[in-house]
């Protein structure tokens, strides 16, 4: 993986070259101030951390090292990889030799297998998928690496090593679970003519004679891969990281974050609105007797799923990614129309509602993804974060490659008591 390496060492250059003339001249230069509420509310919108794989404007979206969501929709989950680690698209050349390398390190140890076929039935997808992961701890090449006593300059090369020996088995392993799971359990073996979204999609065996059904899997692990630095997974994957625990350890914390009812649960919950419409006013609901709905809910005190954003202020970029893939490939499902007339219709009640509010009325990415998903027979709500984990584990191992590449220190902010806080605010 020369030409891989290569480009990585001269973004971690860069990157370094960029960071030591800032901390050199502006070493205590205040970017910011830190108040109570981001002590008490979850450090929201606090600037603590670097991230350089991407970025999310609030009102443009999710940025991949500077690349808009229409600049990267059409490429695969490797090129996104490459994108990911390198700030700049695979060549042709690059691109194969990352295929290959992906190639060679894709078989899944046959001990994993039976840790998960000796799990109960009833354990959740998410469990098996970090379980799974975690229990793969032992091949971390930079842990070996580690104790014969690397310098710190090789970390990023043993950190990206393990990368693709874990990523080269997602797609066998999330498949398989799902076989184990939901299937009778036999797996199907991979093809390497496909490409990691082409195997993934043949190895879960539903829906195969449809190639347009492969297409959405691309196009779901492409827009989920990033989201920054300071969301729940991806912190918790840097914070396992930075103490030097090796990527297997690192993703799995992360991915045990993505498994939280706050985090990832969305998409299935906006799935489940969109059947409790269908269920209560038909298939073919009016617009107005969805408005009266959704003032239903708003009025029982709930939110309406898929709408709104903590940092988001317009229609999420990923949404109008899947609006696009459902136009062209499933115009006539139902869980389509259903969504396309919420989009008409949400946006202007959120806006006034609540004495206007609500910081963002239009929809993320959650309003649509479930809904494509499930047309196509992915009926198994519970597997949809495991495809959620599997897209963002991309961004977590080029994430924890270039903070080892950068040498930064173990993550360790401080904590203040009550009595602390009393103090700091004079209010003792
Ligand atoms: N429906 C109804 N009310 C909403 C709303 C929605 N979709 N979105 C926000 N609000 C309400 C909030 O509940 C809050 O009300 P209270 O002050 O009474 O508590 C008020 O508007 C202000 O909230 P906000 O500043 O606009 O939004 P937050 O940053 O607090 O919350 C989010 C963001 C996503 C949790 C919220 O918009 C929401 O609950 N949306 C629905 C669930 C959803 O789609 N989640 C997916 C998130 C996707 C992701 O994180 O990637």
């Amino acid at each position: 993986m020369k030409q891989l390496e290569d480009k990585v060492q001269h973004r971690i250059n860069t990157l370094c070259k960029e960071l030591t003339q800032i901390s050199e001249t502006h070493q205590d230069h205040v970017i910011g101030q830190v108040t109570v509420r981001h002590l008490l509310g979850g450090m929201r919108g606090l600037k603590a951390m670097v991230c350089n794989t991407s970025f999310v404007d609030p009102h443009q979206g999710l940025f991949i090292s500077g690349y808009s969501v229409p600049e990267f929709e059409d490429r695969t989950p490797k090129e996104i990889f490459f994108l990911l680690c390198t700030g700049s698209f695979p060549t042709s050349s690059e691109l194969a030799e990352l295929k290959e390398e992906l190639q060679k390190r894709a078989e899944v140890p046959p001990y994993v297998w039976n840790m998960l076929r000796s799990l109960p039935k009833e354990t959740h997808p998410m469990t098996m998928f970090s379980l799974a992961i975690l229990c793969m701890e032992g091949e971390s090449v930079f842990k070996k690496k580690y104790l014969e006593g690397i310098p710190k300059s090789d970390f990023w090369r043993y950190t990206l090593e393990d990368a693709l020996n874990l990523i080269a088995k997602l797609p066998s392993l999330a498949a398989g679970i799902y076989r184990i799971l939901f299937m009778s359990g036999n797996l199907i073996e991979p093809d390497p003519e496909l490409d990691l979204a082409g195997n993934f999609t043949r190895m879960l065996g539903i829906n195969n004679k449809d190639k347009s059904f492969a297409d959405l899997i691309r196009l779901y692990l492409v827009l989920h891969c990033d989201h920054e630095g300071g969301n729940v997974s991806a912190f918790t994957a840097r914070v396992v990281n930075s103490a030097l625990s090796n990527i297997y350890y690192a993703t799995s914390a992360g991915l045990n974050g993505l498994a939280g009812p706050l985090h990832r649960l969305a998409n299935q919950v906006c799935l489940h609105f969109i059947t409790q419409i269908h269920e209560q006013l038909g298939l073919e609901a009016s617009k107005d007797k969805i408005r009266q709905y959704l003032y239903n809910t708003l009025d029982s005190g709930n939110v309406i799923p898929g709408y709104g954003h903590a940092v988001l202020r317009e229609t999420d970029p990923r949404f109008t990614s899947f609006m696009g893939f459902g136009e062209k490939h499933c115009s006539d499902s139902p869980y389509f129309k259903t969504v396309k007339k919420l989009f008409e219709v949400t946006p202007p009640i959120l806006k006034e509602y609540k004495g206007g509010k609500i910081a963002n009325p239009w929809p993320n990415v959650d309003a649509i993804s479930g809904s494509l998903l499930y047309h196509y027979g992915m009926i198994h709500f519970d597997f949809y974060t495991v495809m959620f984990g599997l897209s963002r584990t991309l961004g977590f191992c080029a994430q924890n490659i270039i903070a080892r590449g950068l040498n930064q220190p173990i993550i360790r902010p401080k904590s203040i008591t009550n009595q602390g806080l009393k103090g700091l605010t004079k209010g003792l």
